[in-house]
C-alpha cells in the first residue's frame, strides 16, 4: 500500500513538475531565472519518490522506519523555497542566509530526532521546531518589511500569499512528525505517508503554482501598462 503512495507522490510531483516547466516561458523574462527554482522544488522530489517507490532509501531508526530520503529531499527544496521568497522580498543577503540555514537546520534537527529515541528525540525535534520558528519570524518581520518596501502593492501581495501558504501547510508536518512513528506512534507508517504525500505534492507544486499564476496576471497588466513588465 505504502509503495501505491509513493507512486501517487511521484506521479503528482511529474506532473506538476511539467506544468511548472511550462510555465517558464508564461512568465515575464525579468523574473524565469528566479522562477526556475520554482520548478526544481517539484524536480528534485521526483527523484525522491522515485527512489521511495522503488523501495530504496528508508532506514530503521531503532525500532521504525525513517526515510532518509524524504529529508534529504527536504533538505534541499525547504530552503530553496525560503529563498525564493527572500529573493522576491528583495532581502539582504544576510537575512536570505539566515532563513536558508535556519531552514537546513529544521530538517537536520528533524532528521536527527527521527534517528534518536527517547527524551533525546524530542529534544532534537524541539532543536527543529525552533529553528522553524525562526525562519517564521523572519517570514513576517524583516523579509515581510523588505516586501512592502521595494515591490509594488500586486507583488507585495504576492509574497504575502506564498509566505501564509508555506507556514501554515508546513505547520503540519512536525504534528505529523510528532503523531507519527518517530514521535508518539498514534499514527501509522501508512497514514502518515499519504499525508506527507499529500502535503509533499500540494506545498511544492501549489507553492509554483500560485507564483506562476501570479506572474501570468501580471504580465496581461504588462500588455496595457508597458512599465510593469520591466519593474521587476
Ligand atoms: C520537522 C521536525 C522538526 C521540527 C519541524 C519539522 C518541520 C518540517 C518541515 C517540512 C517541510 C517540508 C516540505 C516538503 C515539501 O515537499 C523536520 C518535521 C518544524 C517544515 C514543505
Amino acid at each position: 500500500m505504502i509503495t501505491t503512495w509513493f507512486t501517487l507522490g511521484l506521479l503528482g510531483e511529474l506532473l506538476g513538475t511539467a506544468l511548472l516547466a511550462y510555465g517558464y516561458t508564461l512568465v515575464p523574462e525579468s523574473t524565469r531565472k528566479r522562477y526556475l527554482l520554482l520548478v526544481a522544488i517539484p524536480g528534485i522530489a521526483i527523484v525522491a519518490y522515485l527512489l521511495l517507490a522503488l523501495d530504496i532509501g528508508a532506514v530503521d531508526g531503532g525500532g521504525h522506519t525513517v526515510y532518509v530520503v524524504r529529508y534529504v529531499d527536504w533538505l534541499l527544496t525547504t530552503p530553496i523555497n525560503v529563498l525564493y521568497l527572500g529573493l522576491l522580498a528583495h532581502v539582504n543577503r544576510e537575512t536570505i542566509g539566515k532563513l536558508v540555514g535556519l531552514q537546513a537546520l529544521t530538517i537536520v534537527f528533524g532528521f536527527a530526532g527521527a534517528m534518536a529515541n527517547g527524551a533525546l528525540s524530542y529534544g532534537l525535534f524541539t532543536a527543529g521546531a525552533a529553528a522553524f520558528a525562526g525562519v517564521v519570524y523572519l517570514l513576517y518581520g524583516d523579509v515581510a518589511d523588505s516586501a512592502v518596501a521595494t515591490l509594488s502593492d500586486v507583488e507585495a501581495s504576492l509574497y504575502r500569499t506564498l509566505r501564509n501558504f508555506v507556514v501554515v501547510l508546513w505547520s503540519v508536518y512536525p504534528v505529523v512528525w510528532l503523531l507519527g512513528a518517530a514521535g508518539i506512534g498514534l499514527m501509522d507508517v501508512e497514514t502518515a505517508s499519504l499525508v506527507i504525500v499529500y502535503l509533499d505534492v500540494v506545498t511544492k507544486v501549489g507553492f509554483g503554482t500560485i507564483a506562476l499564476h501570479a506572474w501570468m496576471t501580471m504580465d496581461l497588466d504588462a500588455v496595457t501598462d508597458g512599465a510593469a513588465i520591466t519593474a521587476d
